[in-house]
């Protein structure tokens, strides 16, 4: 009997023989060098591995395929400007292992789907397009022409363009992912998914509507001249650790640091930079003055608390709030003020899940502080009142005059090293008129002005069989999204689904009826066009656009890079419907940016700005205190306690990421700085949690989760006692994905609550 979809979209339950140390209280130094080490002398060739560390994230090199914190401005340290989990970003994208057809050959679909992520991502590069025909059980190769005209042949028989969905993970440059949009807007559909929805999409709204840009407004020379950084639902020295080093000199510039997150993660304790001999021989720095344990979703509960405080003081004292830029510069300041009175100081206290002695050294390093930045990243935004999280934190900046002056301003540490760019170049569902009168204007065809689907009302329409295409450029869909059990029935419903990828995982393996998988260049390759070898470009975390462009050898022949791919598809789709020479772009992606430059604001001369070794700064209104918002001011809000609450027995989950994974990226089984090794299936419980529950360490449960009226199980977790807060627990993704209801998501803004998933815990 073939598997079924959902049978092939659970993760593998087969336990890896688990070891638990004491979690660590420093981060990166020696150990972090080592390990990289090993994964780069494991899966790459040395001369690969000595080139890559020499030219990653240096000027005139490439950008790490990691995350996408920002490269310094000025010296770039000569070990390298990499990290540890960039470089096994690096081991895993240039395995010197290939994919063959053989292996298809030989390992059927279902056999595949059997494996755990750990082993699927561990097979080798892609390096031929593959084709997987109706009822087959294995893939076979297809050449490069048959694959296009597939895929345009399905797009043609829909009965509407909207019944294709054309989804985006944030690893694709400006270049590829300007073309793709175009494509998908010539072809007739803006249902244009991304990672973002998953992801930052509830700080772009707060941000949008509060500020008028969807972006964070500091520098990284504002972060090392901030008086107070607060790091929120972050956790940097696993997954931004180039964070690590700004922060350290925040500290040496005399800055301080508050974090609040239910974990003591080890990276915001203390940092032993690897590039610095001195701190690996003396220990290192100590990074947060205040750690803050907060509940899971205690956040709008502790910033209230400290807005309460913060008033009571300005009342009594004076001199708290900046008055005058609250006068010149924003609005709804007394409606603001009129709602906070309403709530109480104890009760936000009490559901903040924090102590008095904690919240007031939080309180006094906030109240005397003027350059206040805020970082978060997931702990903020994966809630259903995500977008309130965050105008609470923009509040506080506002009260403090927080915005727009140096050493100051909001940070939300983006994920992917271009999801930040894939947005600005218009991979977005929902994007703004001025973009597509802009599209019209220069290419003379209408774009739908209709939103499109978001991910989750992707998966809804595919579900409900109003979709028969699907194609994901990068990413791994079936595994990032929630609910992987309802989303594998929607995948299997599309008639082809198509892949983009550089490496084989989940979603290559629940397909429609038809399947093909499309092998591409990664960012460390050379990409070798008509008019030699291609750069393209990037926009970081902090709006810097800079120019990328590969050192090694493509791993394939066979390889086509993402620009060709898109062109490719376009020309075999619209042919001559379309107003646009598809093929010409391909061989000069020069001839993209001048696009990109006409359509896109703040792309004026691009092709002579990417010049600059360092990049250029897009435009940042809040970043000058011109806020392009409906009242033209940077705009108080009012956001209510969030109002949910456990039910005895119950307890509220977070799924996190590991050390040693990206993503849906295993890259292997260990969680050093929380102390487990060689296993994935746990659940961090709170010791007294397990008391109550007669759980003891290592024993086998299962966690249920239970949404309106429906109930999702997931079986052979291994409890693992840890510094949680009471009532929470946690667990990696994508392992847990199958307990994350489709339905729970940030209001206004559709993020997957996947930080707040109420669980019930069973002994087996
Ligand atoms: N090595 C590596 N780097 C990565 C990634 C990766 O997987 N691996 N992923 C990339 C991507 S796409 C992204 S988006 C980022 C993700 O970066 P992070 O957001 O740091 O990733 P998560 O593991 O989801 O961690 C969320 C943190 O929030 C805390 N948290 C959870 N719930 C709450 C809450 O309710 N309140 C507060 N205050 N804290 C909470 C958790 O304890 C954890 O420390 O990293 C990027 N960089
Ligand atoms: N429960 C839970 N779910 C989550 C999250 C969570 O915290 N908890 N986090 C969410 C977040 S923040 C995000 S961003 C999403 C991530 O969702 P995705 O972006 O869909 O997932 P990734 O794991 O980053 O995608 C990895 C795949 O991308 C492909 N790839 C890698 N590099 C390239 C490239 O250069 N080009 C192409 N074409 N393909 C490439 C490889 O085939 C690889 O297997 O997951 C979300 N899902
Ligand atoms: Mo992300």
């Amino acid at each position: 009997m073939p598997l079924s979809p959902e049978e092939k979209a659970k993760t593998s339950e087969t336990f890896t023989d688990i070891k638990v140390t004491p979690p660590k209280k420093t981060s990166v130094g020696f150990p972090a060098i080592t390990s990289a080490v090993h994964q780069v002398s494991k899966y790459m060739n040395p001369v690969d591995a000595l080139k890559i560390s020499l030219k990653i994230n240096q000027k005139g090199g490439f950008d790490c395929p990691g995350c996408a914190w920002p490269d310094p401005d000025d010296e770039r340290s000569v070990l390298g400007e990499y990290c540890e989990n960039g470089m096994k970003a690096m081991a895993e994208e240039m395995q010197s292992k290939l994919i063959t057809p053989d292996f298809f050959k030989t390992y059927s679909v279902d056999t595949l789907s059997g494996w755990s992520d750990f082993e699927i991502g561990k097979s080798g590069r892609l390096e031929q397009p593959m084709y997987l025909p109706e009822g087959a059980s294995h893939y076979e190769p297809i050449s490069w022409e048959a694959a296009f005209k597939k895929v345009a042949e399905h797009l043609n028989k829909t009965n509407s363009p909207d019944e294709a969905v054309f989804y985006t993970s944030g690893r694709t440059t400006n270049e590829a992912a300007f073309l793709y949009q175009l494509f998908v807007r010539e072809y007739g559909t803006t249902n244009l998914p991304d990672c973002s929805n998953m992801c930052h999409e509830a700080s772009g709204v707060a941000l949008t509507e509060t500020l008028g840009i969807g972006k964070g407004s500091v520098t990284l020379d504002d972060l090392y001249k901030a008086e107070l950084v607060l790091v929120v639902g972050q956790n940097p020295g696993t997954n931004h650790p180039r964070m690590l080093s700004a922060l350290e000199k925040c500290k040496k510039n005399g800055g301080k640091i508050i974090t609040i997150n239910p974990l003591p993660e080890a990276g915001l304790v203390k940092f032993v930079n690897p590039q610095s001999p001195k701190a690996l021989l003396t220990g290192g720095t100590k990074l947060s003055d205040v750690f803050v344990p907060v509940t899971i979703n205690g956040d709008v509960a502790f910033f209230k608390a400290i807005l309460l405080k913060l008033l009571e003081k300005e009342n009594t004292e004076g001199n708290v709030f900046d008055k005058a830029f609250i006068e010149a510069y924003t609005y709804g300041y007394d409606a603001f003020i009129d709602n906070l009175k309403q709530y109480d100081f104890e009760t936000c206290l009490k559901l903040s899940g924090v102590s008095e002695g904690v919240f007031n050294e939080a309180f006094d390093l906030i109240l005397k502080s003027n350059k206040i930045i805020v970082c978060w990243a997931m702990g903020l935004t994966q809630h259903e009142n995500a977008v309130d999280n965050i105008r609470e934190v923009v509040n506080l900046l506002l009260l403090k005059g927080s915005i727009g002056k140096e050493g100051a301003g909001t940070c939300p540490v983006r994920g992917h090293s271009n999801v930040q760019g894939d947005r600005t170049v218009g991979i977005w569902e929902a994007a703004p008129k001025a973009f597509l009168d802009r599209i019209e204007a220069k290419y003379h065809f209408k774009p739908k002005g209709k939103h499109g689907y978001s991910v989750i009302d992707a998966i809804k329409a595919m579900y409900e069989q109003q979709v028969k295409v699907f194609l994901g450029m990068g990413g791994n869909f079936i595994s990032a999204v929630p609910d992987t059990l309802y989303a594998a029935k929607a995948m299997a419903n599309c008639d082809l689904t198509v892949h983009v990828s550089t490496k084989l995982n989940r979603s290559h393996l629940v397909t429609g009826k038809e399947a093909l998988i499309l092998p591409c260049l990664g960012r460390s390759e050379k990409d070798y066009q008509k008019t030699g070898v291609q750069v393209q470009s990037v926009e970081n975390s902090m709006g810097i656009v800079s120019a990328t462009k590969g050192v090694l050898e493509p791993c394939s022949k066979n390889l086509l890079s993402e620009v060709a791919v898109v062109c490719g598809i376009a020309y075999e789709t619209l042919k001559h419907r379309s107003k646009i020479n598809w093929l010409a772009y391909k061989d000069d992606y020069a001839l993209v940016r001048n696009d990109i430059a006409e359509v896109v604001a703040g792309f004026e001369s691009f092709n002579e700005r990417l010049k600059n070794p360092s990049g250029f700064y897009l435009p940042n209104g809040a970043r000058i205190r011109k806020f392009n918002t409906t009242t033209g001011k940077a705009n108080f809000s009012i956001n209510k306690l969030p109002e949910w609450q456990l039910n005895e027995g119950e307890l509220i989950m977070m799924t996190i990421r590991s050390h040693d994974q990206f993503n849906t990226t295993i890259y292997g089984l260990d969680d050093r700085y929380r102390g487990v090794f060689n296993e994935r299936r746990i659940i961090f419980m709170n010791r007294n949690d397990m008391k109550s529950r007669n759980l003891t360490d290592q024993q086998v449960v299962t966690i249920t989760s239970k949404f309106n009226g429906k109930i999702r199980e997931a079986a052979n977790f291994k409890v693992v006692g840890y510094d949680i807060p009471e009532h929470c627990c946690a667990t990696y993704f994508p392992e847990a994905n199958v307990l994350v209801p489709l339905d729970s998501f940030a209001h206004t803004a559709k993020t997957p609550a996947s930080k707040s998933v109420i669980v019930t815990i069973h002994a087996q």
